[in-house]
């Protein structure tokens, strides 16, 4: 009985209502003692510890997640019943007049069970369906009190629980993690004074300027309505249709084709806020700010043709990412960042910093980190945390606003109001993931779904019946809108327009450009040509071309080149001929290399090959040099299993080349032993796992008689001396130098990518 009592600690329901001080029915027959509290179940530890403000989360402070142990179910112990509590005594077969007689009307059993599961599936995202989440913590460094009330931000070492949504743009619910595409980076604070939700992008610029056109962008890059084709891609006609006509788009188109849209992990992407918002202090004084997210582990992508094998061998790639850094105890961590400027500054800036297709260079305005957010619990259910969350712009907190930024506006309404179809009905905010921690009281009653039982007979307000409550907060708790200046309305009252800076389309798409190393531009050009060679319509080709050469003459020839385009169309006409000069013209920070990470080697993933009689005692030592790293080196063999080695003893294959191919790993080890090596050259999936290796510059290590493994796989050795000698992540290990190829390969792991080896088209 005490095992039981201990199972069902975690046990949800309603508890004291039910007169079981645990919330649980007991077992007929069975007197249990119920335990005296719910579990605590923080995550939080002293890992969370921060060197910044040298404070430590306290255990317990994740105070999301006591309450919702009211609604957690643990089914151990527990017998089957209906959704009514009748316990069911016969789960297999329905209720028939015989046993080869007819189905009874009569069986509410298997109606309740079969009805319930007709209504499972509730409408996906219209866009960011497939996505992913995890709950952690945000941590401020420093008291921002100065620009804001908000309370993330009123101490150091304050610690607000979140929650973080990472998801795709175009693809459906089911679709795959690796298609080249935005990144929603969505991050719910349960902050004291209410839910802050942070709805931002991995890229800080957006397609379009108004919310006006967001159904239309949105239609063009789904898949087209004919033939529902294609899934998880902007690589057709309607999308390159719809964007080589809106100028506006080009700088963000720029971002979409780098490597930025294929990110190697949840945990090494940045995140935007894009829009430009306002803190606002206690006196009622407001700046602008910008927010960016960075991930501590350093910006890293994949490569185009990784991405696309990944997403056959492994749709859930950034998805099983994130679930086994969290598990393994490697939390994803970001350091927030703002851009903090005021009004009269930003009237002096060459752009609009309400037009969501500029950025404010960070040469211009630096970046001020004002604390880190980890994440570091897997939610328990998705549906009910990941699928249910629902993020709105209009989420904001005492102490943070918004600017007129024209497509901020239009989000603020669309949020809410997608949520009443997807979740059912206005009372989402109910649901366990979207409750604030901060107390609920209004007179807003009843709708689908409603959870809260409201006493009293009061549900107005000014009442005097119930004492007046629940009153005005009034200013001092309260929100209140910036009360901000809104000039040039007399002269030109009503309009549908735009302000002129706005028409400047392309100075800052040359910025980013501009500001990539030749690697990162050569893939631009690249994803450009792959992108546009998917395009069946001429003209739409042209169209883009022709634009790309407002922002780079260079850009465009190479990709007129890559598309057989000869001669190159005339530069699409200017909206605005004469922009103002703009203050930075080439921005180191805009490349993924500018943030290369802590170096360490966390969450990243090596391929050890094996098969029998393998030299088992270099991999060993590697496995227990990658775990210190906090790597993971997986013996990846013919196949899965035991396998005797040459010294006689035994190894486990816990992946086999078929199940796990080599694009799925960070980096490679080829082993030594004649015997595992004669088999390996005779098994074609080696020479595949090599060709991926090299092909995607990844780190590689050679031990002893694999050697000829590479040349059998065709690793031009002979053509370049550089190749074998460090710098380009190919190491082979000499006789006797095992433990420094260690070394040099770990060096090389850390670097993550080496593209001097890289070539269009590729060699092997
Ligand atoms: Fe949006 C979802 C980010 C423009 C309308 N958007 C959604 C999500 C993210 C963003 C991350 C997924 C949230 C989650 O994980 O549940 N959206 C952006 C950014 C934008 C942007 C960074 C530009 C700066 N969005 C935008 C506009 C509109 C919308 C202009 C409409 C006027 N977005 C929606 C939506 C979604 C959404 C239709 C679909 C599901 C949802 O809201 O909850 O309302």
């Amino acid at each position: 009985v005490e095992e039981l009592a201990a199972a069902m600690d975690n046990s949800a329901n309603k508890a004291a209502e039910h007169g079981f001080a645990n919330g649980t029915r007991p077992l007929a027959g069975t007197t249990v003692t119920p335990p005296s509290r719910l579990p605590g179940g923080s995550t939080l530890s002293e890992e969370n510890s921060s060197e910044k403000t040298g404070s430590v989360a306290p255990e317990g402070t994740n105070s999301t997640i006591e309450p919702l142990d009211r609604v957690r179910v643990d089914s151990t112990g527990r017998v089957l019943t209906t959704n009514q509590g009748v316990a069911v005594a016969d789960n297999q077969n329905s209720l028939k007049y015989g046993v080869r007689g007819p189905a009874l009307l009569e069986d509410f059993i298997l109606r309740e069970k079969i009805t319930h599961f007709d209504h499972e599936r509730i409408p996906e995202r219209i866009v960011h369906a497939r996505g992913s989440g995890a709950h952690g913590f945000f941590e401020c460094y420093e008291p921002l009190t100065d620009i804001t009330r908000a309370a993330p931000f009123q101490a150091a070492g304050k610690v607000t629980p979140v929650f973080v949504r990472f998801s795709t743009v175009q693809g459906e619910r089911g679709s795959k993690d690796t298609a080249r595409d935005v990144r929603g980076f969505a991050v719910k604070f349960y902050t004291d004074e209410g839910n802050w939700d942070l709805v931002g992008n991995n890229i800080p610029v957006f397609f379009i300027q108004d919310a006006m056109k967001f159904p239309d962008l949105v239609h063009a890059v789904k898949p087209e309505p004919h033939h529902q084709m294609p899934q998880a891609a902007s690589a057709h006609d309607t999308f390159w249709d719809f964007v080589s006509l809106m100028p506006e788009s080009t700088h963000m188109l720029m971002w979409v084709m780098s490597d930025r849209a294929i990110p190697r992990s949840y945990a090494t992407m940045q995140g935007f806020g894009v829009h430009t918002f306002r803190m606002v202090n206690a006196e009622g004084a407001s700046v602008f700010v910008k927010f960016h997210w960075s991930p501590v582990a350093g910006t890293h992508s994949l490569v185009w043709d990784e991405a696309v094998k990944i997403s056959g061998a492994d749709p859930d790639f950034h998805r099983r990412d994130l679930w086994e850094r969290i598990e393994a105890g490697h939390y994803p961590e970001y350091e927030l960042a703002l851009q903090v400027f005021t009004e009269e500054q930003a009237e002096q800036f060459s752009f609009d910093i309400l037009d969501a297709t500029k950025i404010i260079p960070e040469e211009l305005v630096p970046l001020r980190p004002v604390g880190r957010m980890v994440l570091n619990r897997n939610p328990d259910n998705f549906f009910a945390e990941t699928e249910q969350v629902a993020f709105c712009t209009a989420h904001v907190v005492p102490g943070i606003d918004f600017s007129n930024d024209p497509l901020l506006a239009g989000r603020i309404h669309s949020y809410v109001d997608t949520q009443i179809s997807r979740l059912g009905g206005p009372n989402f905010h109910e649901l366990p993931i979207n409750s604030p921690i901060a107390q609920v009281h209004n007179n807003q009653r009843d709708g689908m779904h409603r959870q809260a039982i409201h006493r009293g007979r009061v549900s107005y307000e000014p009442n005097s019946l119930a004492g007046g409550c629940p009153f005005q907060a009034g200013a001092a708790q309260g929100f209140v809108s910036v009360p901000a200046r809104i000039r040039a309305d007399e002269e030109q009252g009503k309009v549908r327009a735009k302000p002129e800076k706005f028409a400047d389309h392309y100075t800052q798409a040359r910025l980013f450009y501009e500001s990539q190393t030749p690697v990162e531009q050569c893939h631009i050009a690249n994803a450009f040509r792959f992108e546009l060679s998917k395009v069946t319509v001429p003209a739409v080709r042209e169209r883009t071309v022709a634009m790309l050469r407002n922002a780079s003459e260079e850009l465009a020839m190479k990709v007129a080149d890559g598309l057989g385009m000869d001669p190159m169309p005339a530069p699409l006409p200017l909206a605005l001929p004469d922009p103002a000069t703009p203050e930075v013209t080439k921005s180191p920070a805009l490349s993924l290399m500018a943030r290369p990470g802590d170096g360490t080697l966390r969450g990243r993933k090596v391929a050890l090959i094996v098969a029998p009689g393998v030299e088992a005692e270099p991999l060993s030592a590697l496995q227990a040099a990658l775990l210190e790293h906090g790597a993971v080196g997986r013996l990846v063999g013919p196949r899965i299993g035991a396998m005797a080695t040459a010294g006689g003893d035994v190894v486990n294959a816990d992946a086999s080349m078929e199940n796990e191919p080599g694009f799925l790993f960070d980096g490679l080890v080829l082993p030594d032993g004649a015997e595992a090596v004669a088999a390996l050259a005779q098994d074609g999936h080696t020479a595949e796992f090599i060709k991926d290796q090299f092909r995607h510059c990844k780190p590689m290590l050679v031990l002893g008689a694999s050697r000829e493994l590479l040349t059998h796989a065709g690793v031009p050795l002979a053509m370049d001396k550089s190749l074998v000698q460090g710098g380009t992540g190919l190491i082979i290990a000499e006789e006797g130098q095992e433990a420094a190829a260690i070394e040099a390969f770990l060096e090389a792991m850390a670097k993550h990518r080496h593209f001097g080896r890289e070539m269009d088209p590729p060699l092997i």
